[in-house]
């Protein structure tokens, strides 16, 4: 599978979190709308307020499946605007959706719902997880443990925080200055709050220094975590410079050394992606806004097969931007 291809063309739907369930392909996306509020670098223009859940059997030959709308911002008490990227984790017999929302003063905190099934609907709980902030949180399971990376700068509100606590005012450092990294936390057994504190994800360049503000591979939002041959993936969007990002650790939590680009810029302003394996093949999905023609608050699911070298690189994906 050379060539990308829409997943859903008939609606709107961007950050695809993909993961295998009970043998197929569940797709977890954001769901957007033109909601007639004006673009900004906050993200207003971003203003979602549901999320559909997709199933595939086969991404290359099968039939994809809408299973409806599975949580309404109207449903979730803490509630003020703007349903983010989500994400969905599976524990003894249930399933977790995390969301980042904003609550009545306007924070982004991420919540949690719940499921019986991969396919929703989702119930919230009464309060987003303690000590929750920022925005795309996304969960990587090993050997019964989930990791949540989170995190996102400009309308993410990620600069808001240092060491896990509020700032008077928001920091956004200087090119010269270290970038903000993205966040990493264990979650605690019962999926519904942060385990530990959460700490740093750091990316390292080839001479093991941390990535700088300025850098143009620097972390900007959608964090992803996969495992390929025993390495962990840490993968990201690069925001203003459009670039979907990886950088490969030994554990978890990192450090994490640059490797290289993965997506190069597609139209429209955002770039946001997952990678799954699924029937022995590897595959990014991703969105892009050549449907809305380059509307970004307007955006496509997509899918193309991602492909490794024999040292475990990613080959990089380019040529998309038309
Ligand atoms: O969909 C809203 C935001 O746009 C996501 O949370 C970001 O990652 C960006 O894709």
């Amino acid at each position: 599978m050379k060539q990308s291809k829409y997943l859903f063309p008939s609606d709107y739907m961007a950050d695809p979190s993909v993961h295998v369930f009970e043998g197929k392909i569940y797709i977890y996306p954001s769901h957007d709308r033109e909601s007639g509020i004006e673009e900004n670098d906050n993200g207003d223009h971003f203003d979602m307020n549901d999320y559909h859940v997709f199933s595939l059997d086969d991404v290359e030959n099968g039939e994809i499946t809408d299973h409806g709308v599975v949580l309404s911002v109207k449903d979730i008490p803490w509630s003020g605007r703007q349903l983010w990227d989500c994400d969905v984790a599976f524990k003894n017999g249930k399933y977790y959706m995390y969301f980042p929302l904003k609550d009545k003063n306007d924070i982004f905190r991420i919540g949690v719902a719940v499921s019986d099934k991969p396919y929703g609907p989702f119930i919230p709980e009464k309060h987003p997880m303690l000590g929750s902030y920022s925005i795309d949180p996304c969960i990587f399971e090993e050997n019964g443990r989930h990791y949540m990376y989170f995190g996102g700068i400009w309308g993410g509100q990620l600069q808001r925080y240092r060491n896990n606590k509020a700032l008077e005012s928001a920091v956004i450092p200087n090119d010269y200055e270290l970038a903000i990294p993205s966040k990493v936390v264990l979650l605690s057994d019962d999926m519904l709050e942060f385990g530990e504190e959460p700490k740093d994800v750091l990316i390292l360049d080839e001479n093991g220094n941390p990535l700088l503000h300025g850098d143009k591979h620097r972390f900007f939002e959608a964090s992803w975590m996969h495992k390929y041959n025993s390495k962990y993936y840490f993968s990201y969007s690069t925001g203003d410079t459009h670039l979907i990002c990886y950088a490969t650790g030994d554990n978890p939590y990192g450090p994490f050394t640059f490797q290289g680009e993965i997506l190069t810029p597609v139209v429209g302003w955002t770039t946001h992606h997952s990678i799954v394996e699924f029937k022995g093949k590897w595959y990014l999905f991703f969105h892009d806004s050549v449907p809305s023609e380059g509307k970004t608050w307007l955006r496509s699911m997509k899918v193309i097969e991602l492909e490794y070298d024999n040292d475990g690189k990613i080959k990089t994906i380019e040529g998309l931007e038309e």
